[in-house]
């Protein structure tokens, strides 16, 4: 347990404390105590470059992109051009799963495309093979799509992956008049911007300039949505989707979670578009309310509670009596199972402490979680959001340019919005009247208690120390921490692939994960752990700045 009790302010001079002066005065703006009140939630540094040499949990450009926003497509050949270790570390690792309609549908994510670029393309330029990749997929899958993901090389040594991405496009459609393909390429580096976080603003920007809008073909439906920022981890889109289609509600497409690029190009034929992870794709939402006059609001699927507020709220959104009684009938349904798990789990958990240390909204997210099974989540932090997730609506919501990814393509919005509906413009209005909130996001530091903690892009050394000071009964993050915290004896769970598990969104997911997390807090496996540097105090790690 927490050895003495520190003040907020005490525990992040202690976690800044090695640092050489200049340092730790960037840190401590990363570091904020909440308040428990958004009026007085303090500003948090967030969204700027990690210092080097320090040991950041955050990852790359090219990460957000090819992994994050298009990793969950089935009917895209994504091939990354570049060294074959971004390919292949990319491939999988985040347990995005999809399930094709029919055994024969196209489904590309088993494979690994790569160009392997090795030091004769480097020296020479890759262009050429990537052209070839290019036509070896075509002629191999005839796939309705083709998108190429820039390594850092890439951009280095300047090949034009667009210039190639055009001309193949052109060269490919006149030569098979009969099949439409299209090719785009996407300049996400990984050295671009500071985080995962460029990646996803440059993936969407593509998707939305070269795939949405393309066919008018809509699906039929009374009440017609957009998940965007679902990817379907551990199969959390596949409990969403079965509770909407209870509902009656129709999913147009989701971006990304066992999408189909065919429903990507008809979303703008959909009449709501709903936001889960509001981090990696508001652009996306922004740019279609712009361009197709589709209003947004903010969901979430994680917990129980959470769950039922969003059915609701999707609900009120189309405001018919036929769809929100479905709605309650759902939830009715679903609630007894969530009821039973928390009745024979909650006493095993409540008081016990959690930290979260994840992306950019699930920090944020599985805390209605861990409250739901009366654990307090004593710190929390992204890996790379930016002030609007953490501070909520007060900050402004709309699309910011990341202050250091200035040269990726500014946003490509028609400026002549010839298909721009009146009438859904009007009735959000309408709805604005009758007190309907569309941005009633909160963010993540409001909602948490007074005195804790909220870190932005912690690192190895400050979450040692947290661990240190708070010993907390578990520990979530990714898997570069995992192994380091089991060390320090505390129970650790991956919020990303979450291990081997999951579902866990909606009601059935709220229960995997109640399940889950008793067995880890409560198994004394952990506290029979010594670490190899408390046997060998050699092995341990001295910083020395000077
Ligand atoms: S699935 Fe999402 S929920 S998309 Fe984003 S911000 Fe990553 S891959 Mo890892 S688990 Fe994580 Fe979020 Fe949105 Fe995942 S918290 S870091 S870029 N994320
Ligand atoms: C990424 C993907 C990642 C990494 C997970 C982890 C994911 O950002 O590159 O660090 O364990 O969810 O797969 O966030």
């Amino acid at each position: 347990k927490k050895q003495k009790s520190l003040t907020p302010d005490e525990v992040r001079q202690e976690l800044i404390k090695k640092y050489p002066p200049k340092v730790a005065r960037k840190r401590a703006k990363q570091i904020q105590a909440n308040t428990g009140d958004e009026a007085s939630t303090p500003e948090i540094l967030s969204n700027v470059r990690t210092i080097p040499g320090i040991m950041t949990m955050r990852g790359c450009s090219y990460a957000g992109c090819k992994g994050v926003v298009l990793g969950p497509t089935r009917d895209i050949v994504n091939i990354t051009h570049g060294p074959i270790g971004c390919g292949f570390y990319s491939w999988l690792t985040r347990r995005n799963q999809t399930e094709p309609p029919t055994p024969e549908s196209e489904n590309y994510m088993t494979y690994c495309f790569s160009t392997d670029m090795n030091e004769n393309d480097i020296v020479f330029g890759g262009e050429n093979k990537l052209k070839q990749a290019i036509r070896e997929a075509y002629d191999l899958f005839k796939p309705r799509a083709i998108a190429i993901f820039s390594t850092c090389p890439v951009g280095l040594i300047g090949d034009d992956v667009h210039a190639v991405a055009r001309e193949m496009k052109e060269t490919l459609n006149k030569e098979n008049p009969d099949h439409f393909i299209n090719i785009f390429g996407f300049s996400c580096e990984g050295y671009k911007g500071v985080s995962q976080s460029a990646g996803h603003h440059i993936a969407n920007n593509q998707i939305f300039t070269h795939v949405i809008g393309l066919t008018d073909k809509p699906k039929e439906g009374k009440y017609k949505i957009n998940m965007l920022g679902e990817y379907n981890i551990g199969g959390d889109a596949f409990v969403i989707d079965d509770l909407l289609e209870r509902c009656g509600i129709t999913l147009v497409s989701t971006f990304s979670g066992n999408s189909s690029i065919h429903d990507f190009e008809r979303a703008h034929t959909a009449d709501l578009n709903t936001i889960m992870c509001h981090r990696s794709i508001n652009y996306v939402a922004e740019m279609m309310e712009i361009k197709y006059g589709i209003p947004w609001i903010k969901v979430n699927f994680i917990g129980a509670k959470e769950s039922a507020k969003s059915l609701r709220k999707i609900a009120q959104y189309f405001g018919d009596k036929e769809l929100m009684d479905r709605v309650e009938q759902v939830i009715a349904e679903e609630m007894p199972a969530v009821e039973a798990a928390l009745a024979s789990i909650k006493p095993r958990t409540e008081g016990k402490t959690a930290m979260l240390f994840v992306g950019g909204s699930r920090a944020h997210h599985y805390q209605d979680l861990f409250s739901e099974m009366g654990m307090k989540t004593l710190a929390a932090g992204y890996e790379f959001a930016h002030r609007d997730d953490y501070e909520g609506r007060r900050v402004i919501p709309s699309i910011q340019v990341d202050a250091d990814s200035r040269n990726i393509e500014e946003l490509e919005v028609c400026p002549d919005p010839t298909r721009y509906d009146k009438e859904l413009e009007a009735k959000k209005k309408a709805l604005e009247a009758q007190g309907y909130e569309f941005s009633d996001y909160k963010g993540m530091m409001p909602e948490m208690e007074q005195g804790t903690l909220s870190i932005d892009d912690l690192n190895q050394h400050e979450a040692d120390k947290l661990i240190e000071l708070y010993k907390p009964d578990i520990f979530c993050a990714g898997i570069k921490e995992k192994f380091g915290i089991q060390k320090c004896g505390v129970p650790m769970k991956q919020l990303h692939s979450y291990d081997s598990g999951g579902p866990y969104a909606g009601f059935k997911g709220a229960v995997n994960f109640y399940k889950e997390i008793d067995r880890l807090v409560n198994s004394k496996v952990w506290s029979f752990v010594k670490a190899p540097w408390n046997k060998n105090p050699e092995l341990t790690a001295t910083y020395n700045w000077e």
